[in-house]
């Protein structure tokens, strides 16, 4: 018996109802995947009691020698793995790197230049409601309708604007990114260009994406999405004078205590995406993702910008008489999950949508193939074909939990 089961059994059987979950379910939520049981070791750690406010060898605190040989091991693996020269792994979230990086390099009114949030963009890209869109004043670049940026279309923007900051990155775009170009339209206008790159991480340092290095001068990520790692972020750069503001900008200026138990995880995470097996599995999320695509688009559904270069697809009901709200409940009670998406051309609120966002990374990482994801792109078809035929929702849940449990991902007596 554990010790959490012994002294709470509330929260102990709330766990294994969602230990259940992850397990029965086909998990295709583009952001989200499985981690390491040794990330989860290192998050449940005694570095959860520690306090070390500061850098490593520049604490607030005593007792700090074991918090700074992690966080020391953290940064350099993070740099390796990234090739850059300085690297914060402090960040608790992609959103808090991104506030960082906002307030090292701008101030308050400064102009930005970001993927509009209906486009693709992240909430911390400039939308109104988030602070980025508040603190400085937001402007946006988005897809055109064959779901693709068009870069002469982005430097006329930057052109009018005159941003002091354009930000590349994206929660729901299919396609590379093309940071050089990025950087020559940053260069034309003298912006800082600054990626966000939490989505497609793991396919970087795999080689299966375009670096943003050099073009870039400050990139952020999450540790928790390609990457597998635990939940968290991470800012990069190889500029000495820019990494010292960053720094500050973390801590004091928007964090005070790191959270060591989480840096300890991003150094464990950082280690599985330095061995030579990592690239195998980002190169078998995008075999994955094209072969999702290839059998929507031949099952005649819409998939934005005809295809994916990465881990996720995304599909437009837009000439459908159902909304991605209904699509995305009718998967669920098929045991699939995926998120519903806006989607360019966009006519419903965000709440309803008018279509999908399905990505590979967490069923990669239980191992499954090609050959899987044509059975569950098909099956996602079927639902999509009846989608009000509740009885062959409930017929495919027990099929796919039966294709589940061929796949373990964790074992049920240890979490
Ligand atoms: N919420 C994440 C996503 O789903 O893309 C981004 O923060």
């Amino acid at each position: 018996m554990t010790n959490l089961e012994k002294n709470d059994p509330l929260v102990y059987d709330i766990l294994q109802e969602e230990l259940k979950r992850q397990c029965d379910h086909l998990e295709m939520i583009a952001s989200e995947n499985f981690t390491y049981p040794s990330v989860m070791e290192a998050m449940g750690s005694v570095f959860t009691n520690k306090y070390a406010e500061g850098y490593p060898k520049k604490r607030y605190y005593g007792g700090c020698e074991y918090a700074d040989k992690i966080e020391q091991l953290a940064i350099d693996r993070a740099c390796e793995l990234f090739g850059s020269k300085f690297a914060n792994v402090q960040p608790n979230s992609g959103s808090q790197a991104n506030q960082a990086v906002y307030q090292a390099f701008l101030k308050p009114y400064d102009k930005i230049l970001g993927m509009d949030l209906s486009h693709g963009g992240h909430l911390t890209h400039g939308a109104k409601v988030n602070s980025s869109g508040k603190l400085y004043q937001s402007f946006f670049y988005g897809v055109e309708l064959d779901g693709r940026i068009n870069y002469d279309r982005v430097l006329d923007i930057a052109k009018i604007v005159k941003p002091k900051m354009i930000v590349c990155g994206a929660s729901a775009y299919p396609r590379e990114l093309d940071f050089k170009k990025f950087r020559e339209i940053a260069d034309e206008v003298g912006a800082i260009l600054f990626a966000d790159i939490a989505h497609i991480a793991g396919l970087v340092v795999a080689g299966e994406h375009p670096d943003p290095f050099p073009y870039c001068d400050v990139v952020s990520t999450t540790t928790h999405k390609t990457l597998r790692g635990p939940r968290g972020g991470v800012i990069l750069t190889n500029d000495e004078e820019m990494a010292k503001k960053i720094n500050s900008a973390i801590f004091p200026g928007i964090q005070g205590g790191p959270l060591v138990h989480v840096i300890a995880a991003k150094a464990v995470g950082f280690g599985e995406n330095l061995k030579p097996e990592w690239k195998i599995y980002a190169k078998q999320v995008k075999s994955n993702t094209k072969v999702l695509a290839d059998v929507l688009i031949k099952r005649g559904y819409d998939v934005v910008s005809g295809g994916s270069d990465n881990h996720l697809v995304l599909v437009s009901f837009l000439n459908k008489d159902f909304s991605g709200k209904d699509a995305e409940i009718a998967l669920n009670s098929a045991g699939i999950t995926v998120n519903k998406n806006t989607v360019p051309g966009e006519r419903r609120s965000p709440f309803v949508t008018s279509g999908i966002r399905i990505g590979s990374p967490a069923l990669s990482a239980r191992g499954m193939k090609t050959q899987e994801f044509e059975v569950i792109a098909n099956k996602i078809a079927d639902i999509l074909d009846d989608i009000e035929n509740i009885n062959l929702q409930k017929e495919i849940k027990e099929q796919m939990k039966e294709l589940a449990q061929n796949f373990i991902i964790y074992d049920r007596a240890t979490y």
